[in-house]
């Protein structure tokens, strides 16, 4: 079910400036940009590479406020790596799947992610300290 790494999300105070860093760094190409209110956040994702079922990215994220759970997670632990999200090909599949295994879904529902895709998030006390997404990537038209 959990069939690739869909994108790591960085958490960054300043994301036009760690674009720069990573695009120079590692030669990636911002492909896409977004203000996701719901989330609290600005973002931007860097194309890594594409593989069966969809690409992979790093996806760079700014808090757009303090209380947002970004601006939490770097007052309390600075910027960096911030959450993995898996690509799934149903996202409430796999929110039932996983869920029945006694993992807290943070989620009750699937929401609104980068790229249109559809996203639910596991809570990450249940899955050794890594914040988990799961990622439906919108489907190619
Ligand atoms: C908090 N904790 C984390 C964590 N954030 N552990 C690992 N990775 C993280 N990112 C830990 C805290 O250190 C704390 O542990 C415990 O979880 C509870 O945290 P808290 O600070 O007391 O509680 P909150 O209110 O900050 O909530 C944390 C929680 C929340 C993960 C539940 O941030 C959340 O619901 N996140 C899901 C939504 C999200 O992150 N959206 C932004 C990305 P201790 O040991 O100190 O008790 S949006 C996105 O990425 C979209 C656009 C997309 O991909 O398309």
């Amino acid at each position: 079910m959990f069939m690739r790494i869909d994108h790591i999300g960085i958490a960054c105070r300043d994301l036009e400036e760690k674009i720069e860093l990573f695009s120079s760094l590692f030669e990636l190409e911002v492909v896409a940009r977004e203000v996701n209110e719901e989330q609290g956040v600005k973002e931007a994702m860097l194309h890594v590479a594409d593989g069966e079922g969809g690409g992979s990215y790093i996806q760079l994220l700014e808090p757009l406020s303090e209380d947002s759970p970004v601006g939490k997670f770097i007052a309390k632990r600075g910027e960096g790596v911030h959450h993995v999200a898996f690509g799934v090909p149903d996202v409430e599949g796999a929110m039932a799947t996983i869920g029945g295994k006694g993992v807290r879904l943070l989620d009750e529902r699937p929401r609104h992610g980068s790229m249109g895709s559809r996203i639910a998030f596991l809570h990450p006390k249940d899955v050794g300290g890594m914040l988990t997404e799961l990622v439906e990537a919108a489907k190619q038209q």
